[in-house]
């Protein structure tokens, strides 16, 4: 049997001798956690290396990103098959799956990205909610596993943390053990030059259960982990590390945390820690052993593959645990609700119309996974019959969240990762800022979270531009694989929900209305209008002088200035535009026939103009805002800022 200390060396050796190679990257942190690691790997995580997939597995998530040799190590020892020994020479080279920081997708075993300090620990959060959820509903013969994390100084300072914590320790989420890296070691130096409060307590005040732990002692990390897998409550355990540990000339200092230690500093501390062997070679027998360790799930992965193979309903469990939907389904129930919100024509806020929308779609669907950042009564994302979600009440479907946006964001993402459960949850559109990090990952990762995002314009009214988002919108836009939705009616809302939940890659923004719309589509949902991005909502019989484009509740101001227009005999359509990522990748030629060639082109939107050039070209007007809102009854801030039917007749009058 190879010694502890000969398996933790290995992770220690891969690492800095990748970081040599690449001229590049962060051997510290792996050297500091490899026992810790290596405790971790070898008796506690549930894993089968040749089933990266497997959904009962325990889910691990290293938040200090940019320790990523440590997982890219483990994973190679573990026998991941995908991370070879090539990957690990070529760590941070372009195309290897050994990125700069791990990239879920990228690499098998990588279960979120992490690098943004704060993410990995509150990601993990939201994955150990549906695990929880997913073990109170589909039984603990299905689900039942740990979310382990290794989190640094810097993953604790950052608010996000506190966020996270608070929100785990609410909830009682006794399967996540968070693994803290106290090297009391940050980039500037000694921790205590910005750092010097009690993170115990503070976890502790959270509700968390703590320890700490000698870091680089194997018996104490094992009995702290064991006393963990009977908490009661999440647990952090304190492991006291030493950054770089086993470097002679280096161990302890912040020199370690992010540039390579140098051939004269590697070669000293192989002597210092006994290891004879040449860059990237590992004897066979830790490599042996090493495998053994990541086999050793593979019992339990058998068994538990049989005991659903039993199930009667064996089908239609892995479809949940693989968060299918059924496109058909889906459609029959949009069609219905579209026909009948057609047959009433009813004037609704589009939040409204997204609530009325749910009604049907969260009986239908149980994997939809609801909640709000406590505005469950102005952002209608609670259905009847939904209860809250929490210790205790874990089958159910609600989650408060509390005034935690980015934690939200962030457990949303975990959720989506996680998979049995589609999250979808809202707040104010202008607070997207207090959540936008989280957003961001989650497009890069390519995850289906819905974000319902109201009062999205000066249209909210007397709350004032504090509360009144304008250069949102087009800074949502700007994010790649963000697919932000503003729909104008109950049928575009509808249309728009079915489009976020058939895109299991691309994370979703409904931007909706507090005020009260027209209703629009009087055809219904025969087919999905919305999916193409944008089309003629409304077209002319008249001579065409402009093309109307407008999103949401501007949608309503076009309509009425196409009507007053043509008692002029003046002819524009209105396009509307719900969704202009979508519509961007349409053809050029559909694009064009729906923007109608050369047609002068006048857009409309409660918002800054940024990034409509696209569309209208920079000799296109735009009907928005220039700066921001104000506060006042809605209708009188239209008038203030000119954004109105008038307006806009003026402006295609004096296209002359
Ligand atoms: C949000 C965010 N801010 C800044 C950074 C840059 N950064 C990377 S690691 C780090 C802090 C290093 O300290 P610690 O977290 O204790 O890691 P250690 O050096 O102990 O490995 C910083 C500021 C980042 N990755 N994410
Ligand atoms: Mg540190």
């Amino acid at each position: 049997m190879t010694s502890h200390t000969d398996l933790a060396n290995a992770i220690r050796f891969l690492s800095m001798d990748a970081v040599q190679a690449a001229n590049s990257g962060h051997p510290g942190m792996p050297m500091g956690m490899a026992d810790v690691a290596t405790v971790l790997f070898t008796k506690f995580l549930k894993f089968d290396a040749k089933a990266p997939n497997w959904q009962d597995r325990d889910r691990f998530v290293l938040s200090a990103g940019h320790g990523s040799m440590l997982i890219y190590a483990l994973l190679h020892l573990t026998g991941y098959e995908a991370m070879t020994m090539d990957q690990l020479k070529n760590f941070r080279q372009m195309g290897a799956l050994t990125a700069g920081h791990p990239e879920y997708g990228h690499v098998p075993g990588v279960e979120t990205t992490t690098g943004p300090l704060g993410q990995g620990i509150s990601t993990a959060v939201g994955m150990a909610m549906a695990e929880a959820h997913l073990r109170a509903t589909l039984g603990a013969d299905v689900c039942d596993h740990h979310t382990w994390v290794i989190a640094s100084d810097g993953d604790l300072m950052e608010g996000i943390s506190h966020e996270a914590i608070s929100l785990a320790g609410h909830l009682r989420l006794n399967r996540l053990i968070v693994l803290w890296d106290d090297n009391e070691i940050s980039i500037d130096g000694a921790l205590s030059v910005a750092e010097t409060g009690d993170q115990l307590q503070r976890f502790e005040a959270a509700g968390w259960q703590t320890s700490r732990v000698d870091g680089h002692n194997p018996i104490a990390l094992e009995a702290a982990m064991t006393a963990a897998l009977s908490s009661d409550r999440p647990v952090l355990i304190a492991c006291r590390t030493q950054i770089g540990f086993g470097s002679p000339n280096l161990a302890g200092t912040a020199k370690t945390h992010g540039s390579p230690l140098g051939a004269a500093e590697i070669e000293a501390t192989r002597k210092a820690l006994n290891w004879p062997h040449a860059p990237f070679v590992v004897p066979d027998e830790i490599v042996a052993d090493w495998r053994a360790a990541g086999s050793r799930g593979a019992k339990a992965n058998a068994d538990w593959q049989a005991r659903l193979a039993k199930r009667s309903d064996h089908a239609a469990i892995q479809d949940r645990l693989n968060s299918k939907i059924d496109p058909a389904h889906l459609r029959t129930l949009i069609e219905a609700h579209c026909a009948a919100m057609a047959d009433k024509a009813p004037s609704l806020a589009t939040r409204e119309s997204s609530g009325a929308a749910l009604e049907v779609l969260v009986p239908a669907f149980d994997l939809l996974m609801g909640g709000s950042a406590d505005l469950t009564g102005s952002v209608n994302t609670k259905v009847a019959g939904m209860k809250g979600f929490g210790a205790n009440a874990y089958q159910e479907r609600y989650v408060h969240y509390g005034v935690r946006e980015h934690g939200m964001a962030a457990a949303m993402n975990g959720m989506a990762l996680h998979g049995g459960v589609v999250p979808y949850s809202g707040t104010f559109l202008v607070f997207a800022d207090y959540l936008r990090p989280a957003l961001r990952l989650g497009a890069l990762m390519e995850v289906r979270t819905i974000h319902v995002l109201t009062h999205d314009s000066i249209g909210l009214g007397e709350d004032g531009p504090t509360h009144q988002p304008v250069e949102t919108l087009a800074s949502l836009r700007a994010i790649p694989n963000v697919n932000v939705f503003r729909p104008c009616d109950p049928v575009e809302v509808a249309e728009c929900w079915e489009l976020a939940l058939l895109a299991p890659k691309t994370p979703s923004v409904l931007s909706l209305t507090r005020q009260k719309l027209a209703f629009q589509r009087k055809d219904g949902s025969p087919i999905n209008r919305s999916a193409q991005g944008a089309y003629v909502l409304s077209p002319t019989s008249l001579p065409e002088k402009a093309v109307l484009i407008a999103t949401g509740s501007e949608v309503e101001i076009a309509m009425n200035a196409q009507a007053k227009l043509a008692e002029a005999g003046i002819g524009v359509r209105v396009v509307s535009a719900p969704c202009l990522e979508l519509f961007e990748a349409q053809t050029g030629a559909y694009q064009n026939e729906v923007l109608g060639g050369d047609l002068p082109k006048i857009a409309i939107e409660a918002a800054v103009r940024y990034g409509w050039d696209r569309w209208i070209g920079p000799a296109g007007t735009f009907i928005g805002m220039k700066g921001f809102g104000a506060s006042g009854p809605y209708q009188a801030l239209y008038a203030h800022f000119g954004i109105t039917s008038e307006a806009v007749c003026a402006a295609v009058e004096a296209l002359g």
